[in-house]
Formats: C-alpha cells, sequence, structure tokens
C-alpha cells in the first residue's frame, strides 16, 4: 500500500464519520440538492413572472400569450417552492453552521473562493426568502421597490450558487454516489440525546409539507379547505374574490357614475370616447378566466364585457389606415400608487379572450373590482389586471 492508498483510506474513514452526522457531509449535500431543486424552480418561474410584468425591449411583444392558466401555474409555483425553502435553507444553516463558523484558511484558494462565495450565497438567499414571505402577507417595512430588489438579489444568489455547486459538486457525488454503501458501514452511531441525520430530515420534511399543504389552497383549489397559513382565501372577498387594493385606497370610489368614459387615444393623439351603455352596445363575450395575483393566490371567475380588440376596432383607426396597433397601454382613474395602468402586447389584443369587464359572475363589478371597467385577461400576472379602466393609449 503507498502513501497515497494510506491517505485516501484516511480521507474515507473520517468522512464516514462525519457523514452520519447532522453536521456531516451526507446532511449537507442531501439539503443541498434538495434546496438546488425548490431554489431551480423558484428562480425560473421567478424570471418569467418578471419577463411578463417587465419585458426587455427585445422582448416585448414577442412572449406567447399562453395558455389560460399558465401564469396561475408558474407563479403558484414560484410561492409554494419559495416558502418550501424557508425550512430546507434553515437547515441547511444549521448542518453547516460548524463549517460556516470556522475560520477561513487563508493559503487554501479554494477554501478562500468557496468562503467568500457563500456570503452572498447565505445572505442573498436569507434575503429573497425573507422578502418573498413579507411581500404575500403584504408587509412592506423596507425603502426599496420589492420587485427590482428581490430580481437583483436572485442574480446574485444564482451567481453565488454556480460558484458554490461547482466547489461542492464533487463531495456531493462522493458523499450520495456509489461509495456510500462502503463508507456507512463504518459510520459511528450518534452520540445520545443528539439530534439524528434521520431526525433532522424528517423534520424539515414535515415543516416543508406542513407549509406548503396549508398554504397552496390559496392556488390549488382542491387544497382550498387547507388554506390555514396563507395570507389569503381565495374565495373571501366582495363577490367572492379577494381584493388587493380598494377603490377607497386606489380613490376611485364614485367613477361608476354617468360620466363614466372610456377614452381610446391614437398614437396621433386623435381619441373616441365610449359611455357606459356604448360598450354594452358592442358584442359582449363571457369567458372563464383566472386572476392569478403575483403574490400566490389564484381565484377563478366568470367575467362578461367587450374584448379590446372590438373596442379598439369600434373606435377606428382615426385616419392613420394602421388597423394594427403595436403596445397598448391601459390606464385607470386610479392617480397614484403602483399598478394604475399596464401594458397590451399585439398577441393579447389580437386574443378575443382580452377583455374589458363591465360584469363578474353576472353581476356589474364592485367598486373594490374595478367598477364600472377593468382589464382581465388570460395567462396575465394580477398586477396587469388593470381596475377601473378610463383609457386606452397607443404608444
Ligand atoms: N388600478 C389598479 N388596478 C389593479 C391594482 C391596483 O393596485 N390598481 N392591483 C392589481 C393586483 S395586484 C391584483 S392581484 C388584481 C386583483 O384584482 P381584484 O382586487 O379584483 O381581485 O388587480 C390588479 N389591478
Ligand atoms: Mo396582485
Amino acid at each position: 500500500m503507498d502513501a497515497t492508498e494510506v491517505l485516501n483510506r484516511v480521507e474515507v474513514t473520517r468522512s464516514a464519520a462525519e457523514e452520519r452526522q447532522v453536521h456531516g457531509a451526507r446532511t449537507a449535500s442531501v439539503l443541498g440538492v434538495a434546496l438546488g431543486v425548490s431554489f431551480g424552480i423558484c428562480f425560473l418561474t421567478g424570471v418569467w413572472s418578471h419577463l411578463q410584468q417587465q419585458p426587455p425591449g427585445w422582448l416585448e411583444g414577442s412572449l406567447p400569450f399562453g395558455p389560460t392558466g399558465l401564469y396561475r401555474f408558474t407563479q403558484g409555483l414560484h410561492v409554494i417552492t419559495g416558502l418550501a425553502s424557508i425550512p430546507l435553507l434553515l437547515a441547511k444553516l444549521y448542518s453547516v453552521s460548524p463549517q460556516l463558523l470556522r475560520r477561513p484558511s487563508l493559503s487554501d484558494k479554494v477554501n478562500l473562493m468557496e468562503r467568500a462565495a457563500v456570503l452572498p450565497l447565505v445572505g442573498g438567499s436569507l434575503f429573497l426568502l425573507a422578502t418573498g414571505a413579507a411581500n404575500i402577507a403584504r408587509w412592506y417595512p423596507w425603502k426599496f421597490f420589492f420587485p427590482v430588489g428581490h430580481w437583483w438579489a436572485a442574480w446574485l444568489v444564482l451567481g453565488a450558487t454556480m460558484i458554490h455547486v461547482a466547489l461542492k459538486a464533487p463531495t456531493v457525488r462522493r458523499t450520495l454516489g456509489s461509495t456510500r454503501t462502503r463508507t456507512e458501514a463504518a459510520e459511528p452511531a450518534t452520540a445520545p440525546g443528539e439530534l439524528t441525520r434521520r431526525g433532522l430530515f424528517l423534520t424539515v420534511g414535515t415543516a416543508a409539507g406542513v407549509l406548503t399543504l396549508f398554504t397552496a389552497g390559496q392556488t390549488v383549489p382542491y387544497l382550498r379547505r387547507l388554506t390555514l397559513l396563507a395570507p389569503r382565501r381565495p374565495d373571501i372577498g366582495p363577490q367572492g374574490l379577494p381584493v388587493n387594493r380598494t377603490a377607497a385606497a386606489a380613490r376611485t370610489t364614485d367613477l361608476a357614475g354617468p360620466d363614466y368614459r372610456l377614452t381610446v387615444t391614437r398614437a396621433n393623439g386623435e381619441s373616441r370616447s365610449f359611455t357606459i351603455d356604448e360598450l354594452r352596445a358592442l358584442p359582449q363575450r363571457t369567458e372563464e378566466i383566472v386572476i392569478s395575483c403575483v403574490e400566490g393566490w389564484s381565484a377563478m371567475a366568470l367575467w362578461t364585457g367587450v374584448s379590446v380588440a372590438d373596442v379598439l376596432r369600434s373606435a377606428g383607426d382615426g385616419g392613420t389606415g394602421s388597423e394594427v396597433p403595436g403596445i397598448v397601454t391601459v390606464t385607470s382613474a386610479q392617480q397614484v400608487g403602483g399598478y394604475r395602468s399596464s401594458e397590451l402586447t399585439p398577441s393579447a389584443i389580437a386574443d378575443p379572450r382580452c377583455l374589458l369587464a363591465l360584469e363578474i359572475n353576472g353581476e356589474p363589478l364592485a367598486p373594490d373590482h374595478g367598477a364600472p371597467l377593468r382589464l382581465i385577461a388570460p395567462n396575465r400576472p394580477g398586477v396587469m389586471q388593470t381596475k377601473w379602466v378610463t383609457g386606452l393609449e397607443f404608444a
């Protein structure tokens, strides 16, 4: 047996001794892989949500309009995986706490790099999960604009994760790979009174499971009755639907009077206004469309109104000869605060289910749902389903 072989043996026995423990490499690897999966799904669905809300110039107008409930699915997953990541991350931090607190060795370059990446990784992940959870509880104890902070932190965490994964992949492969059975035989028993690895996995699994089960009902209809921990029950609110910003908060309470007008303004400044009766005289459509808030709740409703395409057609081309609009901005009577306007891409406008709704489930819209007119379209973040609509403006 030569020196390397001896060293290899020593390494195997040492790692075997570590592995059984909650602070060992195997525990950290399993939790790391689980976190990788949940963070990965959370990241991809988050990027998707961001692209829907703030498409960069080169993408604007070319995002697929998609199936009706696509955004409900992706954003539901985003919030579910984000919440499940909380116990996973806490367990992972607990598991690696001895290594985290150990002083980095200045001579070991790889170790230094690993430790340097851990700082943004841990800080960024805690920031993402904390701000995300506060956001769905609609608690904003910070000064920055949530989507922007959340977005850039996600990229920081992605970068740090890539470095971390590259450096840790050999450990994960070693601890979860085929050598496991050989090393496990040599594992010492856990000290009495110490949390076993199995115990830790059971705890974190239960926590993640309970959190998911009791919040997913805000978007998964079958789990509705179990929606005990989510901030919203999707069936509670005026006309059986939650409200994020009320009419009072948006100061639009007396909009639905006889003076109401919807004004379509062309790029050349020409405009055409519609009264409620004129809108009612246009072809009416009734569509079942889910409203999916970025905060993870969603609710199905039956909406009746006119399609945006019909309104634009009826407003005419203003003598410009161009029937096909580019981006159209939907404006509202709300004067201050976020989400008072949104943009419609040509593919959204082309879909006849892209509605300006006058009714919900057969009743005129309640003030809190955007009376007298609100936008509702398939596969669209809730923040872009503009309420109290008063204008359509060509870019
Ligand atoms: N003008 C305006 N429209 C708005 C909002 C707003 O704050 N102002 N909030 C949006 C958000 S975040 C959501 S989830 C939906 C919710 O619609 P609802 O209150 O009818 O359920 O409205 C959207 N439309
Ligand atoms: Mo929302």
